[in-house]
């Protein structure tokens, strides 16, 4: 790193990361414990039909060391806020205006610790130490056809990476369950590290010449991954830093976290726990809505330029209706949790009145904003109808060149594996069990209302 902001107190002897978590662990154990002890069998929530049938809405069933989600605040990283990450964390370039290293988040999602300036500094060191790919993992991703979707070809790659897990390794050895956290942490910022050279490499194979552009050990995670990718750009640099941050983890119930979770409850080793979230994270309800978002944006505008019309607010909401009206949902908005715009719209958008303020497509971002609300609440059927963080990603990227939005979900894959796996280091902490709820069949649903008609008392 050039220069960092130098936050937080200065250490002499600095404990490396893997050291720090070692000397947490038992700690953790022993509140897990006392807290099972204590209230094990007391009742915390209770679930109704609906939520059976629908999802699981808000059933509180499940625990997640890393994010908690507010339906009204949004997401706050081990307690801590966006604007909070953005004050806190180290920066770059020395400049406390810039955004945040995902190194540092990293730290501080394993760890609940904000880190020093140094700290950040060792795992960025870690990780590009750690980034050197199996041989056969790039021969791979360059016999993918061309036609092959990134998302498929990143969870097949991150599933190729699996022949390196140290866990699986040391599993098939006999090591004992108290020392799987060792070889999760291993496997996770194994993987951490080298998801950036894969990304490269399915986007320069897909779009372009198939060659990678140099990294620099001077320049951080993020900007060594633009490299790769062919970007340049110093203010890109940021976003990609604020993208990684942001997309790292929205608390465990949403599709990619519990996917991989629970996945790893199997004691699957994390290269197949992530590539399971992954294959969650690339539906249209979930991480692929950043790529509809741009093709729903690019449409309205070919559509209005077709009828010689103007794109503003009320062609806006006449193809807001369109979409609608032929039983699609507008992507970019709703969300099963959040019932206010979502803060990583938020700083998206502050960082776009920042860095590209008369950008065309933003305008378009900005009046869809203005109107979608008031659309989606005639329409009567969301229960949010505000903006979620992939309503504004593809118009940053667009405006940086990254022009091949069917690739922008991979993007989100790279940021969603920092928190995913900084979980799954817990959960293998902690000793969590296979997850294994109860389902019951319609007949047996039915049955249960003869003898129960009002169903069960509320504790
Ligand atoms: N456009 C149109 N209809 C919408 C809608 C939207 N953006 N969001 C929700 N609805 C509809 C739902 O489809 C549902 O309709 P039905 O009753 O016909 O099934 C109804 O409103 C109620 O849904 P909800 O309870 O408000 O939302 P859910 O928790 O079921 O779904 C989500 C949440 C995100 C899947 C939904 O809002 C959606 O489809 N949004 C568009 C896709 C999107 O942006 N996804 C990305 C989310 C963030 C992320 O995970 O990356």
């Amino acid at each position: 790193m050039r220069g960092g902001v130098r936050r937080g107190a200065r250490t002499l002897a600095t404990k490396s990361l893997k050291e720090t978590l070692a000397a947490q662990i038992p700690a953790k154990q022993a509140m897990w414990k006392k807290m099972k002890q204590d209230h094990g069998s007391k009742i915390i929530d209770t679930v109704t039909l609906d939520q059976c049938i629908g999802g699981a809405r808000s059933v509180k069933c499940m625990v997640w060391e890393t994010s908690l989600l507010d339906a009204n605040e949004g997401i706050r990283f081990r307690g801590y806020t966006i604007p909070e990450l953005q004050e806190k964390l180290p920066t770059f370039s020395g400049n406390a205006a810039d955004e945040p290293l995902p190194e540092g988040l990293l730290w501080l999602l394993l760890t609940g610790e904000i880190p020093t300036y140094e700290q950040v500094a060792m795992v960025t060191k870690e990780l590009a130490d750690r980034s050197k790919l199996p041989a056969h993992v790039e021969p791979l991703i360059r016999s993918f056809p061309k036609e092959m979707h990134p998302m498929t070809q990143l969870s097949i790659a991150v599933l190729a990476l699996q022949t390196d897990s140290r866990f699986q390794q040391a599993y098939a050895a006999g090591a004992p369950k108290s020392s799987y956290w060792e070889h999760t942490y291993e496997d996770s910022l194994n993987l951490i590290a080298r998801l950036p050279e894969v990304a490269a490499l399915i986007y320069r194979c897909k779009y372009h010449d198939g060659v990678l552009g140099k990294t620099d050990p001077k320049l951080d995670y993020s900007a060594n991954f633009n490299r790769m990718l062919g970007h340049v750009s110093p203010s890109f640099d940021e976003l990609m830093r604020l993208y990684i941050t942001i997309h790292s983890d929205h608390e465990g119930g949403n599709a990619s976290a519990h996917a991989t979770h629970l996945v790893g409850s199997t004691l699957s080793d994390p290269y197949l726990a992530l590539s399971g979230g992954l294959n969650a994270l690339a539906g249209p309800l979930h991480g692929l809505a950043n790529q509809e978002v741009l093709g729903w944006i690019l449409d309205l505008q070919k559509t209005f330029k077709a009828r010689g019309k103007p794109v503003n607010e009320s062609t806006i909401r006449e193809f807001a209706w369109e979409t609608l009206n032929s039983g699609q949902v507008i992507p970019g908005y709703g969300h099963a949790v959040l019932r206010k715009t979502d803060p990583r719209y938020t700083c998206q958008r502050d960082f776009a009145l920042k860095h590209l303020p008369n950008d065309e497509l933003f305008q378009i971002v900005e009046t869809i904003y203005q109107v979608m609300p008031g659309v989606l609440t005639e329409h009567g059927k969301t229960k949010n109808p505000y903006p979620n963080v992939d309503s504004h990603s593809g118009v940053l990227l667009q405006h940086y060149g990254f022009t091949e939005h069917e690739f922008y979900t991979v993007l989100f894959g790279v940021g969603r594996a920092f928190g995913v796996l900084s979980q799954l280091f817990w959960d293998r902490a902690l000793g969590l069990p296979l997850e294994r709820p109860k389902s019951v069949t319609p007949e047996w649903i039915v049955e249960f209302f003869k003898t129960h008609p009002d169903g069960l008392a509320k504790p």
